[in-house]
């Protein structure tokens, strides 16, 4: 590409990755306002924190290229559905669940993909719910349909894919066997702890509901 066409190419870029931004904005706002309508009916935060991030444009053409899509904003759209990507990190998985359904449920929110690493974790261990959803972006002129990746998961799912990313950037995408079974064990460890600990949250929602009823049963009687 000329000179003058990389610099035009990178102004429209920049215009392009705006409404992005203002996808993430409309899904943070929704998120936090899920946060804490749950907290008050629920008198508990399924949310333990969330993060975003707008894809680098090298990123985005590095995979539009590892795909073999062609090279244009349109085809960006189309192809690239991460451009936008938030993160949310819940404390236990039926909280994962619970939070993808109140988002899924959104009459303004058009699911496109569901992937559940969750029930199907891959191959290396990777756990996580993503999905991809398209929510409108009101522009001055016009609406657009903008594509949000979401990924919802635990703190331990969180801890590991943080550490497999690492070590896979650190061994220039070629980790090897031993690391990589091992990665797969502290998956393993992950996946048990997410249930101990669901488990024990369980035990303690019956026991807050009976002394909650006993309470109640006084007051009454
Ligand atoms: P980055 O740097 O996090 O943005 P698609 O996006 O659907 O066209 P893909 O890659 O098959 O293609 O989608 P998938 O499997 O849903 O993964 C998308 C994102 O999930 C990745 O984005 C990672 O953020 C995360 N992810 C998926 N698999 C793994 C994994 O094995 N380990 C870790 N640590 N993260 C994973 P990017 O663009 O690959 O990277």
């Amino acid at each position: 590409m000329a000179a003058e066409a990389i610099k035009r190419f990178k102004t429209e870029m920049t215009r392009f990755l705006m409404m992005y931004k203002f996808a993430l904005d409309e899904m943070s706002t929704k998120i936090d306002i899920l946060k804490q309508e749950f907290e008050y009916i629920h008198d508990y935060n399924p949310i333990e924190h969330v993060e975003s991030r707008i894809k680098s444009p090298e990123s985005i053409l590095r995979k539009l290229r590892k795909k073999g899509f062609e090279l244009s904003l349109p085809s960006i759209r189309e192809n690239i559905n991460d451009i936008a990507g938030i993160r949310i990190v819940c404390s236990f998985i039926s909280d994962i669940y619970k939070i993808s359904e109140m988002l899924q449920n959104q009459k303004d929110i058009k699911v496109i993909q569901c992937k559940d690493y969750i029930k199907n974790p891959k191959p290396n261990g990777y756990q996580s719910l993503h999905l991809i959803v398209e929510v409108p972006v009101f522009m001055s002129d016009r609406i657009e349909n903008v594509k949000v990746e979401v990924q919802i998961r635990t703190i331990g799912m969180d801890f590991w894919a943080s550490l497999e990313h690492k070590i896979y950037y650190k061994c220039n995408k070629e980790v090897p066997e031993k690391l990589r079974e091992e990665l797969r064990d502290a998956a393993n460890t992950v996946r048990q702890l997410d249930m101990k600990m669901e488990q024990i949250n369980k035990e303690i929602s019956e026991i807050k509901d009976s002394s909650s009823l006993e309470e109640i049963q006084e007051i009454v009687i």
